[in-house]
């Protein structure tokens, strides 16, 4: 059965854009991109003593199970060079399970949906270019509403 997953890919170290897109290129490996959201210059939040981020999100239907596409994404990070060294610190590229269909997966290792999301202007600016309707299976809202429900704050800008 095909699932309709959403991603949100952020990069704050090396060549931003180029790490993005590497990623994207190796995600089409796991299923059919459908659709990409622009590239976003983020302030950093949560840990915000780093560089700001590039952002994006993208529509992802694949035939892999939840678990399958978290190894496969892990597996990715670490072809990419990623280290973990600082937790929500600085990454060459992160790549995080924003929506799994209609999905509820609570495990040790895979919270979906993400339990970030509705608190992230850098998650919500790009998800709701690319899928603005679709609605939080457990919040009951749309990607717009709970984009438009955010405090002020948390710069995004389209880059360009
Ligand atoms: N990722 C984090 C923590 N903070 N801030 C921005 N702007 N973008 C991110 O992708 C990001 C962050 C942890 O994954
Ligand atoms: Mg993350
Ligand atoms: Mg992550």
């Amino acid at each position: 059965m095909h699932n309709t997953v959403y991603l949100s890919l952020g990069s704050n170290l090396g060549d931003r854009a180029a790490n993005l897109n590497s990623a994207i290129k190796r995600l089409r490996t796991l299923g059919e991109v459908l659709q990409v959201s622009a590239l976003y210059e983020t302030e950093p939040v949560e840990f915000t003593a780093q560089p700001w981020f590039l952002n994006c999100a993208i529509d992802l239907r694949t035939e892999q199970t939840p678990q399958q596409l978290m190894s496969a994404i892990l597996e990715i990070e670490q072809q990419m060079g990623r280290t973990r060294i600082q937790k929500k610190g600085p990454r060459s590229i992160d790549i995080d399970i924003l929506l799994f269909g209609d999905s509820t997966v609570e495990t040790d290792g895979l919270t979906i949906p993400h339990p970030g999301l509705q608190e992230r202007r850098f998650v919500l600016e790009p998800l709701a270019e690319i899928a603005p309707d679709v609605c939080h299976p457990a919040l009951k809202r749309t990607i717009t509403e709970l984009r438009d429900a955010l405090p002020p704050g948390q710069a995004v800008r389209k880059f360009v």
